[in-house]
């Protein structure tokens, strides 16, 4: 038997390549909780925890997340056998209620760790792979058009993205809907354009927001109310043809089946962290195939550990009609991964090797990590 021996946690700082403006905040830095399970036999297992804009996003923070590992489910789980990836999860899951980024950076390395043992790739844990690469989405949100577009057609010349989501809510509707119709007549027929909300309109701001947004051909928009007011996304689906999409109202299988059996959304982002791991995503998936609603692969803004994490899940899927957004890596300053994820021809190519296929770079991590002597980002980590 192969024990789970230690759980270790580092969170590391990396500054983002410019202000990333959301509704909620703008980021400056990312903030990432890393995971290193060490087994019995030696081996080890990656995983990562990362929320977005401290708890402006969501309930977790990097200090939440490394917290709720270090106090109650690394002692829950040293000790028991790391083979058993579902015995631990669902201990895991009983012994610490929500934080599922917390939950998710363990399961994560527990799959890793099983996947570099038996010598196969976590997707095969899976069921196995049914593509090799997979579209990337980019987020224009620098908060100015200007540099949005400039951003947007060097990112198509580049030929690395053409699918772009524009952070938007911080502004009045109005001017949102302007922000969004200056890039889209600028990019033409080159690009798709989709925005993400991220909760911030009242029903009736929405109303505005999705008219206007419509008639401006946006192909879609994410989340434009709150994550509970699943009864007006259902009205806001049935009554325009832009599609809509639900992001922060899926925390999970529950989640999916509550928003499936009204067909309040047009389509899942899933998120293997939002979820609760890379098995619950995996049942969010299956709820959304069966109920006809379309996939987007979402992103927490992970580094490359998390996101080689979702890359494996969604590479067991067959059709993601929305492509994905996994471009965490390419928004920081730095990359972590001794090698770093492949972007090109507007795809991601899916790394091929045991457990998650990534490994990391010991002297950047060793550089960023929060809790280095002389670590230049301790105060600019607070958002
Ligand atoms: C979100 O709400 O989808 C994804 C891309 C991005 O820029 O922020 C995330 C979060
Ligand atoms: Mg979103």
């Amino acid at each position: 038997m192969t024990r789970i021996e230690r759980i270790e946690t580092t969170i590391v700082d990396i500054p983002t390549i410019r202000g990333h403006v959301l509704s909620m905040t703008t980021m400056m830095v990312q903030s990432i909780v890393l995971v290193q399970v060490r087994f019995s036999d030696g081996s080890k297992g990656l995983g990562e925890g990362t929320s977005i804009g401290g708890m402006s996003y969501g309930a977790e923070s990097p200090e939440s997340i490394k917290l709720a590992i270090d106090r109650y489910i690394a002692p829950t789980l040293e000790g028991l056998n790391g083979d058993d990836v579902n015995a631990a999860t669902n201990l895991m899951q009983k012994v610490v209620r929500g934080n599922p980024i917390a939950r998710c950076a363990v399961e994560t390395a527990l799959w890793d760790g099983l996947g570099r043992r038996l010598g196969v790739s976590v997707a095969q844990l899976f069921g196995g792979k049914v593509r090799t690469t997979m579209p990337v989405a980019w987020t224009l949100a620098s908060g100015n058009s200007d540099q949005d577009i400039a951003e947007a057609k060097d990112m198509i010349a580049l030929r690395r993205h053409n699918i772009f989501k524009l952070k938007i809510g911080k502004r009045s509707v109005r001017d949102d809907v302007a922000h969004v119709a200056a890039i889209k007549s600028a990019l033409g027929d080159d690009a798709s354009i989709r925005v993400d909300v991220n909760q911030a309109w009242t029903i009736s701001q929405a109303r505005w927001g999705l008219s206007g947004l419509q008639e401006i051909g946006v192909d879609l928009v994410e989340q434009p109310i709150g994550s509970k007011h699943l009864k007006a996304l259902k009205q806001l689906t049935d009554t325009y043809e832009i599609a809509v999409m639900a992001d922060e109202a899926l925390q999970g299988p529950e989640d999916a089946l509550l928003v499936a059996a009204d067909r309040s959304a047009d389509a899942f982002a899933v998120k293997i962290a939002q979820s609760g791991g890379l098995k619950r995503a995996s049942e969010v998936i299956a709820i959304a195939r069966a109920a006809g609603i379309g996939l987007y692969g979402g992103t927490m803004l992970e580094a490359g550990v998390g996101t080689a994490a979702a890359v494996q899940v969604f590479s067991t899927i067959e059709s993601m009609e929305w492509g994905t957004e996994l471009f965490g890596p390419l928004l920081l300053k730095d990359e972590i991964l001794a090698d770093p994820i492949r972007y090109s021809d507007f795809a991601l190519t899916v790394p091929e090797g045991p457990g998650i296929a990534v490994d990391l770079d010991a002297d950047k991590v060793a550089h960023y990590r929060r809790d280095r002597s002389d670590s230049l980002h301790r105060v600019a980590a607070i958002p």
